[in-house]
Order: structure tokens, then sequence, then C-alpha cells
């Protein structure tokens, strides 16, 4: 190597930035690697003759296309597409879809990337990929949402299949929109194909995928808190969302004997000292799509106040932040080290800025990172190919059994590689470079792909 592996990071990473220059969450992402990455990059010169870092920052193919669908009024509205296939280094494209109004060509890229180093933390044969809409499912009807979904799958059907691209949910896509996309697929296709996962466990679903990321998420944090001489038992939470991720982690850390303290939707937060009880947050954000403040309407015990990033000024024990990316910033996690959290993990992608790891790290605070701590729900996903390739179903209990060894090999894993590069109880560094190697390594047997 003629440079540093600094200087080739620094390179790299200069170029990552010229290229993508209205991407600030893609290079964010990037960088965030790129600065814990270096001991790895150091011990394998090999790297840098194969241009690793630069095809590691590449997609492999975009797909950006027009969906256009009718409104309730017969009006014609038209939306964007986008599929970004980052790499399938260790198997078919693999990422969720998400539907909301800020999904963009940087948000898509940063998800596909963050989800190929994921994806290979859990050991299963999975590629890296996401896609979605900027299309708001807030306040459409039910037919509305169907139709969108439709016209969704009729663009994106020449994409996926079992063995080249396998989508899922992420934010405002579940197992509704996953069945409107799979109907579709299947009508144009003329095949009952498995293109998809998060299906309902009726027709081709896995059990536990619903519950899996934030189920993932307990059992990864169980993990962290175990090394350091915890449990969950007795401990305060507050989880930021009220969606898939957070409710399924807060009726498991619940099980587990903590207090979910408080949750939250992107227009306020709940605030429950008693505990969250999950069976009603259930009926009024997954049956009735309800707004966060309706669950303080119906529970006299709760205070329901405005502005989402207010949650994390609640003085708790550990902070789950399963909403979206860059809900803590480096004054949030400030407040937390005032407050004296011992332990973030992340449920949703990305939703602490680097600046705000830099607090956290700084203040001792344990730090799981999303690309680990998340992994449950793809991890599941691969179930779910599994199951459907050998034409079966597992039980409950067989899947989540599975999902928690999963876990806690992730979690080992980090440990493991974070020591090995002499960075020691550094989990971040410990994910990302445990999934880089990986990418890495099998990107350079495979040739000049
Ligand atoms: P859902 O759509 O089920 O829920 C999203 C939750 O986050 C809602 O409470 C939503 O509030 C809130 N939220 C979304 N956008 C914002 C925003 N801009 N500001 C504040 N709050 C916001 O999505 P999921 O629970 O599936 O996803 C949550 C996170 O977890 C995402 O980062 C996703 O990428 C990640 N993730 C999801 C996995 C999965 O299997 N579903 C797997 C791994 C990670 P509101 O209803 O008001 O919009
Ligand atoms: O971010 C994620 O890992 C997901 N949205 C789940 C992806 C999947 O394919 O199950």
């Amino acid at each position: 190597m003629n440079m540093t592996a600094a200087q080739y990071l620094e390179s790299a990473l200069a170029v990552v930035k010229k290229q993508n220059p209205h991407q600030p969450e893609f290079v964010q992402a990037v960088t965030e690697v790129f600065t814990t990455i270096r001991p790895a990059v150091e011990r394998h010169p090999e790297y840098f003759e194969h241009c690793i870092l630069e095809r590691l920052t590449e997609p492999e193919r975009v797909a950006i296309f027009r969906i256009p669908w009718q409104d309730d009024r017969g009006r014609i509205r038209i939306n964007r597409g986008y599929r970004v296939r980052f790499n399938s280094a260790l198997g078919p494209y693999k990422g969720g879809l998400r539907f909301h109004p800020t999904v963009n060509l940087s948000i898509s890229k940063f998800l596909a990337f963050e989800q190929t180093l994921k994806n290979a933390l859990t050991n299963l044969p999975l590629g890296g990929a996401k896609g979605g809409s900027d299309f708001d499912p807030k306040g459409k009807s039910d037919n509305e949402v169907m139709r969108f979904c439709q016209s969704f799958s009729t663009e994106v059907y020449r994409f996926i299949g079992p063995s080249s691209d396998v989508p899922a949910g992420d934010i405002g896509v579940g197992v509704r929109e996953v069945g409107y996309i799979f109907g579709q697929h299947k009508r144009i296709t003329g095949e009952f194909e498995y293109a998809l996962t998060g299906k309902d466990v009726k027709w081709g679903g896995s059990y536990v995928r619903k519950q899996a990321t934030g189920y993932g998420l307990i059992y990864f944090l169980h993990e962290m808190l175990q090394e350091n001489g915890r449990t969950l038992d007795g401990l305060r939470l507050s989880i930021s969302g009220s969606g898939n991720v957070a409710i399924y982690a807060a009726e498991k850390a619940q099980e587990l004997g903590a207090t979910v303290v408080a949750m939250s939707d992107s227009t306020g937060y709940v605030y429950h000292p008693q505990g969250i009880r999950i069976e009603l947050m259930k009926q009024l954000k997954e049956g009735e799509r309800k707004r966060i403040s309706a669950y303080a309407d119906q529970c006299s015990e709760a205070e329901y106040h405005e502005g989402s990033s207010g949650i994390w000024a609640i003085p708790v024990d550990v902070a789950l932040p399963c909403a979206t990316q860059n809900e803590i910033d480096a004054d949030s996690a400030r407040k937390m080290a005032d407050n004296g959290v011992i332990c973030v993990a992340e449920g949703a992608n990305m939703p602490t800025t680097n600046e705000a790891i830099d607090v956290l790290h700084d203040a001792g605070i344990m730090f799981g990172p999303g690309k680990a701590a998340n992994a449950g729900g793809v991890a599941t996903s691969a179930l779910e190919m599994s199951q459907n390739s050998l034409r079966l179903q597992w039980s409950f209990a067989e899947v989540d059994a599975r999902l928690k060894t999963i876990m806690q090999n992730i979690y080992w894993l980090c440990a493991r590689t974070a020591e090995e590069y002499g960075q020691p109880g550094d989990l971040d560094t410990g994910a990302n470079i445990a999934g880089f190697i990986k990418v890495a390594d099998a990107t350079i047997e495979q040739g000049l792909v």
C-alpha cells in the first residue's frame, strides 16, 4: 500500500463526499463506519489493492421509478419509488421498504449501506438493499393504500424475486402493505413466489417476524447488560416511536422486568411513570392507527407532551431510540449523561448522530449500534426465507429461540471483534469491523465484481 490506512480512508471518504454532494444521510453513515474501521484497513493492505472502500460505498444498482395511483376522489397522484441494490457479496439483496414523505435517494442509500453491514453480522446469506417511496400512508384510506401498493408492485416486480432481491417492511410498511404488494406481484408473475418477507403467517410468513426487531433488540440489550453485571429487572426505560419496533421492544422489556416509562410518535411523547400499558398502546397504534396523545386520553396516570425530542430528557436507566434517523443529537446525549443513563441501544437505523455517539462514548455510556442491535428483524426475515424454501412453518417458540441465539451471536461477534482490534467494549467499532471484513473478503474472493 503506497499510503497509510488513515490516508486511504480519508481519500475514499473525500470521493464519497464529492460524488454524493446532496446526500447528507448517506455521507453520514459512511463517515461513521470509516471513523471506526481503520484498524481493519491497517491489518488488510489487500483492501487497498482491491479498491474495497470504493466498491463498498458504490451501490451495485439503483432504480428510481414513477408510481401513479388514484385517490378516493379519483384524482391522479404521482409518487417516486426507489430500490437501492447496494451489495450482493454475501447473498441476494435483502432489506425493507419505507413509505414516508422524507424518503429520497440519500435516505434509501444510507439505509441500504447500513443494511449491507447489518446483514453480514447475522451470519446468514444476505446481501444489502433498501427502498420505498415518498408516499405518506398517514390519513390515507385502506383502498388508497392498496391502490398505491399495487402500483408500487407493478413497477418493483421486475426487480424482486426469491433469489434476487427480497424486500420486507420498514417505516410505514407492515403486514398490510406487504400483503398488497405480494398480491399484485402474484397476479403479474402468475406464481406464488416468495419475493417478500414480513408476510402474514397465514400465507407464508414466519412466526415472530412481527415481534423480531423489538424482541431482538431486547435480547441484544440483555447481553450488553449482563456483560456489565446488570439485568433488565427493575430498570426504567424510555423508548422512542410507537410503531412495530418500539411496541415489541417495550413488550419484551416489560416481560423481563423493566418498566417502560415513555414512548413517542412524530407529534409528541407520553410519560407514564408506572409503566406503559402495552395492550392499550397496541390497540391504539396497531389497531386504530391513532396519534400517541390518545394513550394519555385513555390512561389518567399518563401525561402527553408535544414534541418528540423531549423524551430524551426523562431520567431513565436505558434509552432505546426506535423511531427514525438522527433523533438523538449531541444535546440529547448530554442530557442522558447528566441523568445517569447507563445504556443506549438503537432499534432504529442511525438514530444517533455521529456527534451524539461521541458524547455517549465520552460519558462512558454503553452503546449498542443499530446495525447489530436491530438485526433481529432481518435475521428473522432470513428465517422466513428458509421456511419458504423448505415449504414448511416453524413454531413461534422455535423461531424465537433461533432469534435469541442469533442476537447473542451478534453481540459476541461485535464484542470479540472490538477486542481483537484494540477497542474492547466498543460495540460500534466491533460491529463495523466485523461486517466490513466479511463483505470485503467475499468481494475479493468473487473477483472483479
Ligand atoms: P413504524 O412505521 O412501525 O413506526 C415508526 C415510528 O417512528 C412511529 O411511531 C413514527 O411516528 C415514528 N417516526 C417515524 N418517522 C419519524 C420522524 N421523522 N420523527 C419522529 N418520529 C418518527 O416503523 P418501524 O417501527 O418498523 O421502524 C422504526 C425504525 O426501526 C426505523 O428506523 C426502521 O428503519 C428501523 N428498523 C425497522 C425494522 C423492522 O423490522 N420494521 C428492522 C430494523 C430497523 P408517526 O406515526 O408519528 O410517524
Ligand atoms: O432495517 C431493517 O433491517 C429492516 N427494515 C428489516 C429488513 C428485512 O428485510 O427484514
